[in-house]
């Protein structure tokens, strides 16, 4: 997607930027974008808000400036302050905060409400922004039993249309990540592994699925990325970067518990993008926080090495 000065001109009243990440945008430095339903809907209070304020700290660790994007109040904001990132965290059990992925979007703007942006909305957000790399936990994907309920996220069509690489610890098992991985193949979102040739399974380095191509250096990527724009091919990458070995969650354990979630979603009927949250928040209260400790773990993974993305991006 190519703005246009006339978009630019009109982006400019819904799009607030953080004096940070603007001046950034203006000298050219190198700037991630963080989503926010990661800290509204996928995560639970206090430690939402913690992680969010150090996923932002380890990204300045590295010379970068994070953006952390969400709606507030009907404006897109991009780069937020500690006190948004509280206001994003804040237990929300009335859901006047929204889930917002593409669809969401404008009705949230229209209605000058205010939510948090998943990774399909982020991407949107980030490209508009002019920002090339984005870090997440896991993306959304294909359900199980997506057969039937045909429920398969945004997030991997956005992947197709909007480019922006994103850094993710591959999907959780809640997921179909066999058919995950054929949507991405079909949609055309190149697939990379950071250093492994097996697509991770979010909590585990393991899957039963491979990665067909592998990257060591964040360079390689670079190159990739340039070679996409050139071509004018639409679309991002997806780097699938394996959680740290010692804050892995072997994948049999954390079956049972997937399989007691699912269960429950079912009894309870949740549909819709209630889905992905409800079964985040059920898999958080059945490991008495454990899969908490390895989110939280991964996600700075991720941060740390879209730095080094940006940092390379920036430099080729
Ligand atoms: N997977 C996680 N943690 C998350 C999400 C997914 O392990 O927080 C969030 C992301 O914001 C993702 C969204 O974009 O859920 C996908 O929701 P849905 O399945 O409704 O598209
Ligand atoms: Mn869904």
């Amino acid at each position: 997607m190519t703005i246009s000065p006339v978009q630019k001109r009109e982006l400019s009243s819904v799009l607030v930027f953080s004096k940070e990440v603007k001046q950034a945008l203006d000298e050219r430095r190198p700037v991630v974008a963080l989503e926010s339903t990661i800290i509204s809907h996928g995560m639970p209070y206090p430690k939402n808000i913690e992680t969010a304020k150090s996923v932002e700290a380890a990204i300045r660790e590295k010379g970068v400036v994070p953006a952390t994007i969400a709606v507030i109040d009907g404006k897109i904001r991009v780069g937020l302050s500690d006190s948004d990132l509280e206001f994003l965290g804040q237990p929300n059990p009335a859901k006047t905060l929204m889930k917002l992925s593409r669809r969401d979007l404008a009705y949230a703007l229209a209605t000058r409400a205010s939510g948090a942006t998943t990774v399909a909305a982020t991407m949107i957000c980030a490209e508009i922004a002019g920002i090339q790399v984005f870090a997440t936990g896991g993306i959304g994907g294909v359900h199980r039993g997506a057969e039937k309920t045909l429920d398969i996220s945004a997030d991997l069509q956005e992947l197709a249309k909007t480019r922006v690489v994103v850094v993710c610890a591959g999907v959780k098992s809640i997921l179909d990540i066999g058919l995950t991985l054929e949507v991405l193949e079909t949609l055309g979102v190149p697939v990379f592994g950071y250093q492994t040739n097996i697509f991770p399974s979010f909590f585990s380095r393991e899957s039963s699925f491979k990665v067909e191509y592998r990257f060591d250096h964040p360079a390689e990527i670079a190159s990739v990325m340039n070679y996409q724009e050139r071509l004018g091919l639409q679309g991002g990458l997806l780097i699938v970067n394996p959680i740290p070995q010692e804050h892995e969650i072997p994948h049999e354990l954390m079956e049972k518990e997937i399989q007691k979630a699912l269960e429950l979603a079912h009894q309870k009927g949740i549909q819709g993008k209630a889905v992905t949250p409800f079964l985040l928040g059920t898999l958080v209260a059945m490991t008495q926080g454990k899969s908490l400790e390895a989110n939280i773990a991964l996600i700075h993974n991720n941060a740390r090495l879209a730095a080094g993305l940006a940092l390379a991006i920036h430099q080729a």
